[in-house]
């Protein structure tokens, strides 16, 4: 049993497709509280996240907007991501993905204190690697991966807690990656399943993988799933939709797999546009991927021994 901590991060200007704001909302509606709580969990909604003051910081990139909103939602979400930590497994409803900025930067804080490490699995079309200084499009949402593993490039942003090493992140589901991020991934120790290591080897072989490392270091484990990992076809409702998804099954068996590991300790849910949306389906497919990563099964089977 776990006590399920939701906090809700209506922000959509890390990108420029209004929306997101209104996804936890969305999630709320499409019942994730009651289907954690019919999972035997306990769930605690603490609302909404209120953005800290504005701040008057720049950058040298034109490119960028919404830094200092960017900047208050981090520090804000920050904080109460790593409160949420000490109390129960934090479920951040965004919200784009720059919640992830200061969702991850909760997190590691919290297991610097506690002295443990820190891994996280990205379930991403994209890998969010950019700084503040090489992204193209502006959007910040395409840049907590790179802050969360210390990149330079942040400067307007406060330090990282606790940079979380290259040999700690796996992605999956990577199908859209800009120039300058591929240049910084190919010199980092991140494992990146794109699409084509899914369709060679399946994504049971390297997500195990990834776990059996987690487990040997009595890691913390964050799970940052962006709706575009998902195939558009299932799940409309989001801005950034890469042709070429995860199916319903795969996303089901990532969820299902980390489930049986028992080391997800905090989860991200971003980039869902209910605007986009048709008739709730992705808010409810979202919802029922939580479903099963909180243990809804049809069968109980031996659990793998690691
Ligand atoms: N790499 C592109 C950019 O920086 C697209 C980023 C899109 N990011 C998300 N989250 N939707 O994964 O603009
Ligand atoms: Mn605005
Ligand atoms: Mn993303
Ligand atoms: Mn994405």
């Amino acid at each position: 049993m776990t006590h399920c901590i939701l906090l809700g991060a209506p922000i959509d200007e890390g990108q420029r497709r209004p929306g997101c704001l209104m996804g936890p909302a969305a999630y709320r509606t499409a019942g994730l509280a009651s289907t954690m709580s019919s999972l035997g969990h306990t769930v605690e909604d603490r609302g909404d996240v209120t953005p800290s003051p504005l701040g008057d910081e720049t950058c040298t990139n034109n490119a960028v907007h919404h830094l200092p909103e960017t900047i208050a939602w981090t520090s804000a979400l920050r904080e109460a991501t790593q409160s949420a930590m000490a109390d129960g497994m934090p479920i951040i409803m965004g919200g784009d993905h720059s919640l992830a900025l200061g969702s991850v930067a909760g997190v590691a804080a919290y297991a610097a204190s506690v002295n443990r490490p820190l891994f996280v699995i990205w379930l991403d079309a994209h890998s969010d690697f950019h700084t503040v200084e090489s992204t193209t499009s502006g959007n910040l949402h395409g840049t907590p991966m790179a802050y969360a593993n210390g990149r330079p490039g942040f400067d307007p942003f406060p330090p990282f807690p606790a940079p979380v090493p290259g040999e700690n992140i796996c992605m999956f589901g990577i199908r859209s990656v800009d120039p300058a991020e591929h240049a910084a991934m190919q010199e980092s120790d991140i494992a990146v399943n794109d699409m084509r290591v899914l369709d060679e080897q399946g994504i049971v072989a390297p997500l195990r993988a990834f776990l059996d490392k987690v487990r040997a270091a009595n890691g913390l484990l964050h799970v940052s799933l962006d709706v575009d990992f998902l195939d558009p076809s299932i799940a409309p409702a989001v801005g950034t939709t890469v042709p070429g998804g995860t199916t319903f099954r795969e996303a089901h068996l990532v969820m299902e797999l980390l489930h049986e590991s028992q080391l997800v300790t905090s989860l991200d849910l971003v980039e869902l546009n209910p605007f986009l949306d048709e008739r709730g389906r992705t808010a409810k497919l979202m919802v029922d991927l939580v479903g099963s990563l909180m243990g809804r099964k049809v069968f109980d089977r031996p659990t793998r021994s690691y």
